[in-house]
């Protein structure tokens, strides 16, 4: 098989990329969906149930069907970025980045010096690459993206600091925790006209920066959206809701 494009070069393409989004503990599921048109296929350790293991043998599955793997790591967990970055894994997406402070502590474990502090040892991503080490130390920065996820008032307060972090390659927003905050905590609701507003400005602040802007979506009316918009990245449901939404049609055409 070819080699794929860098993930920074399958984004500044021009062309929106759809993204999966798995949560199930079960590698063969991302490794179907990575058969399907999605151009990339995330991992979701924040709220999904998927441990260390399953991810690493979701990724090499991933990369098989000739796409990148990305990961969404828990809150505050940084140092798991760099272990899935060892893993062959070509995006971090980090939760809740709510200070300068987050922002730096997430960039400093996904990229190597003199940028960051991301510590020597891709096994699966030498393998994977196809690099050698000397050459992977080199272009390791570049090939894989660090999203720092704004889905706070003050995330969105700082979203020009958090865009100037060196090491931090976008901003990726989770409408629903932003329309909590921006609720006052009274309301769950991703496309009401505060989100919409909120989005369309960090969509902005991010282009202006010259960093990657995505965003996830819970349906596919949604994303068409969202690309319309310019996001770079969106991502569409999740392994569970397309799993439920596909039974929940099979039944009522069954009942009908
Ligand atoms: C959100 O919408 O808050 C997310 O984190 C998306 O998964
Ligand atoms: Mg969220």
């Amino acid at each position: 098989m070819l080699p794929r494009a860098s993930i920074h070069d399958r984004l500044r393409s021009g062309s929106p990329a759809l993204a999966a989004w798995c949560g199930l503990p079960e590698a063969a599921i991302p490794a179907l969906l990575a058969r399907e048109a999605f151009d990339m296929v995330v991992i979701d350790t924040q709220h999904g149930a998927v441990d260390f293991a399953t991810a690493v043998r979701a990724t090499a599955l991933i990369e098989a069907a000739g796409k990148p793997a990305m990961v969404r790591i828990p809150v505050g967990d940084f140092a798991a970025a760099s272990r899935y970055l060892d893993a062959g894994m070509s995006g971090v997406i980090a939760p809740m980045i709510n200070t300068i402070e987050d922002a730096r502590r997430f960039a400093s474990f996904m990229k190597f010096p003199p940028v960051g502090e991301r510590s020597w040892g891709p096994h699966g991503a030498l393998a994977l690459s196809g690099l050698q080490p000397g050459d992977y130390f080199q272009k390791g920065n570049g090939l894989s993206v660090s999203f720092a996820m704004v889905e706070t008032r003050e995330a969105l307060d700082i979203i020009d600091d958090i865009l100037a972090v060196p090491g931090i390659d976008g901003i990726f927003i989770g409408p629903s925790d932003l329309s909590i905050a921006l609720s006052g905590g009274t309301d769950m609701n991703p496309a009401s006209a505060m989100v919409e507003e909120a989005l369309d400005h960090a969509l902005a602040r991010a282009r202006a920066a010259g960093k990657f802007a995505a965003i996830y979506s819970a349906t596919g009316e949604r994303a068409a959206d969202l690309v319309r918009k310019g996001f770079h990245m969106v991502s569409i449901a999740s392994d569970t809701a397309l799993l439920r939404a596909g039974a929940q049609m099979a039944l009522k055409a069954a009942r009908a």
